[in-house]
């Protein structure tokens, strides 16, 4: 299991972090998300099967694409 931290600069609002945790929970192996709309980051902690692949797919599939990896 392993917790990361993303830079993700499209989130602007309540909304976008209620989508964000909505989506990145139904991702098979993804255990935690987190989401901040005042730093603009998103900690996940995940398990196989997902992947940061995986996530960073999804997270660019709903908008909200992963500029950086933090931690
Ligand atoms: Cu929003």
């Amino acid at each position: 299991m392993q917790t990361e931290t993303y830079a993700v600069p499209s989130i602007s609002c309540g909304h976008c972090v209620m989508t964000i945790q909505r989506e990145l929970k139904e991702l098979e192996g993804v255990v935690d998300v987190k989401a901040d709309q005042e730093t603009k980051r998103v900690v996940v902690t995940y398990d196989a099967p997902a992947s940061r692949e995986k996530i960073a797919a999804l997270m660019e599939e709903i908008g909200y694409p992963i500029a950086e990896v933090i931690a």
